[in-house]
């Protein structure tokens, strides 16, 4: 249980590279303040699609799909961190988002209100927000950090990790309160909410609702083939996709594209950490209309 583990955040934090608090949200240094406000003034379009996630939510899975769809269907061998840009991720400032071919497709982590480039109900812009069940989301964060955030030879414990995410200690904080900032926004006009778990309950029928919702004109023929391009098989064989490219000091750790399932959160919670987590989740969405799948 969480409870039992006061200083879990500096335990964990001596593990790994340095975060810092980023207008508030904890994220890893290499986000800079400077370059997320040099954002502020970046001239946004009515064509620009925004994919915005709390890491780990199926972000790379729609960066593809919306590829997909904006080019009938048809693959190329640009890595989806180009084709989609995560926008106020400093490794990518050199990336010249007025000069980007329109239209454009951008990745972000940030919630509602902190946005880049404005907030959504002030730009012309769209949204798709995705959001995954919370276990499975802390699950394959774990391994992210892992993977990409952990020191070398820095291991990171399960329980450690789990009372952080719990306690909103992770990189772009606490994942309730992010859903929850965008929730509320659901039904605007130019947000689509999505959850993974539908997305892997019917996925033609996701990309469908996706193209309808960025204006894509696409038959269902089309559709098909962007779902069968996007599946997680098709993604991890696929080199512009799967994330072979990033490097990890941390050999022997997971894939970037690791499982791609519901429920894989039960190889991992103790049946103590799942009624917690249940209870936190009850008690903050409680009211709200929100809830999720943990199991299909
Ligand atoms: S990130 O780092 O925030 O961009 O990560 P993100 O892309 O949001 O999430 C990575 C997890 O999504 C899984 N994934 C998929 N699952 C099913 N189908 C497809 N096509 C797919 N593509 C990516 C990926 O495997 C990570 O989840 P886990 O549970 O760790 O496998």
């Amino acid at each position: 249980m969480c409870t039992s583990k006061e200083n879990a955040f500096d335990e964990m934090y001596q593990l790994i590279r340095p975060f810092h608090k980023l207008h508030g949200i904890l994220v890893p240094e290499f986000m800079t303040a400077d370059h997320f406000d040099s954002l502020a003034t970046v001239q946004l379009d009515a064509s620009d699609v925004w994919i915005s996630t709390f890491p780990k939510a199926g972000t790379t899975w729609t960066q593809q799909i919306v590829k997909l769809i904006r080019n009938q269907g048809e693959e190329d061998d640009v890595q989806i961190s180009k084709s989609v840009p995560w926008v106020e991720n400093s490794n990518y400032a050199d990336i010249d988002i007025p000069s980007l071919p329109k239209p454009r497709t951008f990745k972000s982590h940030m919630p509602y209100e902190l946005m880049p480039c404005g907030i959504p109900n002030t730009t012309p812009c769209k949204y798709i927000y995705v959001t995954r069940n919370p276990k499975d989301v802390a699950v394959s964060l774990y391994f992210h950090y892992q993977r990409s955030h952990a020191l070398p030879d820095k291991k990171i414990d399960w329980n450690l990790f789990y009372c952080n995410f719990l306690n909103g200690n992770v990189e772009f904080g606490n994942f309730l309160d992010h859903v929850l900032s965008w929730w509320p926004h659901r039904n605007d006009a130019n947000v689509l909410f999505l959850k993974f778990e539908d997305m892997k309950r019917d996925l033609r029928a996701v990309v469908a609702r996706i193209a309808h919702f960025i204006g894509a004109d696409i038959s269902d023929e089309i559709v098909a083939k962007v779902a069968d391009k996007s599946t997680f098989k098709a993604m991890k064989a696929n080199a512009a996709a799967n994330y072979s490219w990033s490097k990890t000091d941390n050999p022997g750790t997971t894939d970037f594209m690791r499982k791609g399932e519901v429920g894989d959160w039960e190889n991992y919670f103790t049946a103590e950490q799942s009624e917690e987590m249940d209870k936190v989740c009850r008690e903050k969405l409680q009211g709200t209309g929100l809830d999720y799948t943990f199991k299909i």
